[in-house]
């Protein structure tokens, strides 16, 4: 089997409220990858925000798409490889990892679709459900905003909410889980996000105040670049540590393992050089007690966190339009069943691309 095009597109989708209050786009970067006996993969990464969506996608059409073409898709290791190991004085993560990504999700697809079988079986298959836990309470929200979003989760059947804790007074952040934990009552797993807004002695006092709310984790303490310093919280505060989601690669995540750096890891698929990369960052943390949930997109992340014994949940970001996907796993019960068709089973609607393609 040879491959005979990647066609990219950026599709860029507004928010609604009250997420709109910070995020009003997301974009998503597009490969499409055909083949001459007929299998066509689906790939795309998530840019937060929509920020550099073009320039992942020139990224992807100029240097990994012309290296790709007329090569056998089942390689994928092998395309990783060269994929990963291409213009290295030149990049290191960020875009080029967004790109790799896009197309290591739709070399998957396309093995799934040749075998006949979902991704997370092809992998082992560990289970075909998995938990959710609801995802915003962003820095803009009222109190009202706030917990009308988490009530909403918990009437989906979530028995976990996250909210950010983005106030530079950790007093307000304080309230506002307060407010999040009397809405939800004791029985509802809650965690904090920080995203990297603090330093060192920042995390110690803010945690201090959250200590009594009995929190399931607290998440990106520091820049994500500092290894050391999120050791460091990890070590000093008493609600056990997440992170993940900005960084990129085994050597990372075997970093973040070593120091004891957190407790629960957060690879994003999108980010983090795809499912090839996640999948050996998931491995990695089974070897460590460490439990993997995966950052965002879960109708894709659904598949690893299937695949893994040391999966724990996948995030719910309720920001997805209904024209968006064909089929767009439904939350029930607090939970999602992995799409069964082969491959990852995601599918773009046409709709979609006629309202939201940009390039
Ligand atoms: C987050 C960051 C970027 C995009 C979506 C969500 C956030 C999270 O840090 O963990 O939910
Ligand atoms: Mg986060």
């Amino acid at each position: 089997m040879k491959i005979t095009s990647i066609e990219t597109a950026v599709l860029r989708i507004p928010t609604a409220p009250p997420i709109a209050l910070d995020i009003p786009e997301q974009a998503l970067v597009v490969a499409t990858i055909r083949t001459d006996e007929g299998p066509e993969g689906l790939g795309y990464s998530l840019a937060f925000g929509g920020f550099g969506a073009e320039a992942i996608q020139t990224y992807l059409d100029t240097r990994l798409a012309p290296a790709l073409l007329g090569a056998d898709p089942l390689l994928v290791e092998r395309h990783w490889e060269a994929l990963y190991r291409l213009d290295r004085g030149l990049k290191r993560q960020g875009i080029a990892a967004y790109a790799l990504s896009a197309v290591d999700i739709a070399l998957w697809d396309i093995v799934g679709k040749v075998a006949g079988l979902p991704l997370y079986q092809l992998w082992g298959g560990y289970s075909d459900t998995i938990a959710t836990y609801g995802s915003g309470g962003w820095g803009s929200y009222s109190i009202a905003d706030l917990v009308g979003e988490a009530e909403r989760y918990a009437a989906l059947g979530c028995r976990y909410y996250k909210l950010k804790i983005h106030h530079p007074d950790p007093r307000v952040n304080r309230e506002r889980v307060a407010a999040v934990r009397n809405a939800l009552g004791p029985d509802i797993g809650i965690m904090v996000d920080v995203n990297q807004k603090l330093d060192v002695l920042g995390n110690i006092r803010q945690a201090r105040l959250l200590e009594e709310f009995d929190l399931v984790w607290y998440e990106e303490p520091v820049l994500a670049d500092d290894i050391a310093a999120c050791a460091d919280v990890a070590r000093s505060i008493n609600i056990p540590v997440a992170t993940g989601e900005n960084n990129y690669t085994r050597y990372e995540f075997r970093d973040l393992i070593e120091r004891n750096a957190a407790r629960y890891l957060m690879p994003d698929v999108c980010r983090a050089n795809g499912y090839s990369e996640t999948l050996k960052i998931g491995r990695l943390a089974a070897a460590h007690q460490v439990l993997v949930s995966p950052h965002v997109v879960h109708e894709l992340s659904l598949h690893i966190c299937g695949a893994l014994p040391n999966g724990f949940l996948v995030e719910f970001i309720d920001w997805t339009p209904p024209d968006l996907f064909e089929e767009l796993p439904a939350c029930i019960n607090g939970a999602f069943t992995v799409p069964q068709r082969p491959g990852h089973g995601m599918q773009i609607t046409s709709a979609a691309y006629a309202k939201y393609r940009v390039s």
